[in-house]
């Protein structure tokens, strides 16, 4: 019998909340494979939410029946966007909100709050406001809305702006750019954190899934708020995706761009829409998407969940905005779960008792290597697993002691190295493997690193690689130019670059090389190591690679102690 049948009875459903059925999202317990979505995604520390819409939610038995049974989080689709809270200045409504709010804590799910400034869904009378006045009602509404659930713990996270990017990288020239500048984004997180301190705010938007010119820029932003204490938690996926233009490249890529700046990821929105009438490849297809959106979230610790733009194709936005596609929901507009449902539960581990619930062991013999003023190289011993290691997390915390360990990077191999460290700096480092199923072993003990220090104190240095002549199957690089870049003597220096995979040394002059992996230290000569302030040397090497490869050396940094 089809699960979904079974499931839809509201007898089931009362009996499921006599029996105290809870959200633990954090639960280790294994899932059976009948369970709804929502406890297989709790089994595996993850939540899996849904777009809600008001009328069906109060008028319609079988959406409420899904939406409680198969979901532990929520979002508004549009009940709290900025035309349903505050359609006249000043004149709050929160009864769709509320309603909504109401469902989730009734149902033990958490609630995402969106959106708080768009540039759809804004009555006319904000969008004429001159920038004084626009701040202000901005300001007003942010802590207005945010401050009606600060108190209220199913409220937990908001998506402070929303789309602020055209699909070129720049910024969408909406009237809320127009009039206030960027200047409105960090004046917008500043206002939400204000009004609920434990609230991860969010960025959020469309088609910045995989890398491309939106996604970089969306980086880049996150990046420079992050670096001027802008409060930003977590960035949106939104992923409405469609099967004629294929899955968003480099998405894991992408994943884990974003939660080496410390902020979590989120799929916010996921739908995948098809041109219609849909054949079977495009269904195919389709499934593909969806669990390849939730095998990337279980693969990342950065993600906390999923949420789909609804669950049932009756009610989805795309047939209003793309009039000849659709079909782009988990279940069909008559409440049958079709079988993009199954690819979501069999992604969360349906049907394999719970699914491998197996952490693999820690990674040892932690090392660093190589450090430079400006990085280091990490490598350790592989951890073993019941099924197989699909990867490592690299932890960093700032300082000798105290500070929060935060994912900076993921390797698939066992070594990883960092780079964009500050000079003459102490850091430690942990590493923790992943396997398939999600499942996150205990950190590995922990490395302190100290940086060298960098150019422009005592002791600073250069080096600057010059390639004299190459040909198919290797190169000579003269001079690698190293200069005191400091105010005093120094005596010794270290170089490191690193060298393409399959390249291979094969003569080095006026410095003493040693090669790990694909890092190259070159360390002075006896006889060159001591340069006045100001002062150059040089060495050289040359290089037998590939005749089909055309890579040279790269990232040359000099540090002298
Ligand atoms: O699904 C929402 C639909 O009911 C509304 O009419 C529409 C109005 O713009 O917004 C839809 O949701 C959007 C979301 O709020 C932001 N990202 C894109 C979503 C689909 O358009």
């Amino acid at each position: 019998m089809p699960l979904r049948t079974r499931r839809l009875g509201a007898a089931s459903l009362a009996l499921a909340a006599l029996a105290g059925f809870t959200v633990s999202l954090l639960s280790a317990q294994p899932a059976a494979a009948a369970d709804p979505l929502r406890t297989l995604a709790a089994a595996k520390g993850k939540f899996i939410g849904t777009a809600v819409a008001t009328s069906p939610l109060a008028n319609e038995t079988a959406y409420r029946t899904i939406a409680a049974q198969e979901f532990n989080q929520v979002t508004a689709e549009n009940a709290m966007k900025w035309d349903s809270t505050e359609p006249n200045d000043n004149q709050y409504t929160f009864s769709g909100a509320d309603q909504i709010v109401a469902f989730a804590q009734a149902n033990n799910q958490i609630v995402h709050g969106h959106t708080l400034v768009w540039h759809q869904q804004t009555p006319g009378w904000v969008q004429s406001l001159s920038a004084s006045a626009m701040k202000t009602a901005m300001l007003d509404h942010i802590a207005t809305v945010v401050g009606h659930y600060a108190n209220n713990p199913a409220v937990q996270s908001w998506d402070v702006v929303n789309e602020v990017f055209d699909e070129n990288g720049g910024f969408r020239t909406s009237f809320w750019y127009n009039t206030l500048g960027s200047g409105f984004i960090a004046d917008a997180f500043r206002a939400a954190r204000a009004a609920d301190p434990d609230a991860k705010l969010c960025i959020n938007d469309y088609n910045v899934e995989g890398i491309n010119a939106k996604s970089t820029a969306m980086y880049n932003l996150v990046s420079s708020l992050k670096s001027q204490g802008v409060p930003i938690d977590c960035v949106g996926f939104q992923s409405h995706l469609a099967t004629q233009y294929g899955f968003p490249g480099q998405l894991t890529e992408n994943v884990a761009r974003f939660a080496a700046l410390g902020v979590q990821v989120r799929f916010t929105e996921l739908d995948v829409r098809i041109v219609l009438p849909a054949d079977t490849t495009e269904i195919n297809t389709q499934n593909q998407y969806y669990t390849n959106i939730i095998n990337a979230c279980l693969a990342s610790t950065a993600c906390p969940g999923v949420t789909i733009w609804g669950f049932t194709d009756k009610y989805s936005w795309v047939p209003d905005t793309f009039p000849s596609e659709g079909q782009a929901l988990i279940y069909d507009a008559n409440y049958n779960a079709k079988a993009d449902y199954t690819a979501i539960a069999t992604a969360l581990g349906a049907g394999t008792g719970g699914g491998d619930t197996t952490a693999p062991s820690a990674p040892t013999n932690l090392t660093a290597s190589g450090t430079t003023s400006s990085g280091t190289t990490l490598s350790w011993t592989a951890s073993t697993d019941n099924t197989a290691v699909t990867g490592y997390d690299i932890l960093r915390a700032p300082g000798a002691s105290g500070g929060t360990f935060a994912v900076v990077g993921t390797s698939t191999s066992t070594s990883y190295a960092d780079s964009g460290l500050a000079a003459s700096s102490t850091y430690r480092y942990q590493v923790r493997a992943r396997d398939a199923a999600g499942n996150v072993s205990a950190v590995s003990s922990t490395v302190s690193v100290t940086t060298l220090s960098g150019g422009g104190g005592p002791g600073g240095c250069s080096a600057v690689g010059t390639t004299q002549t190459q040909w198919p199957g290797g190169y000579v690089i003269q001079p690698v130019t190293v200069t005191n870049t400091g105010s005093a003597q120094i005596t010794s220096w270290t170089v490191t670059f690193t060298l393409p995979a399959g390249h291979t040394i094969t003569g080095s002059w006026n410095a003493v090389l040693t090669v790990s992996g694909q890092t190259v230290t070159a360390k002075n000569a006896n006889y060159n190591g001591t340069l006045g302030a100001g002062a150059s040397t040089s060495f050289g090497f040359q290089v037998a690679r590939p005749t089909s490869d055309t890579a040279l050396p790269s990232g040359y940094a000099c540090a002298a102690p």
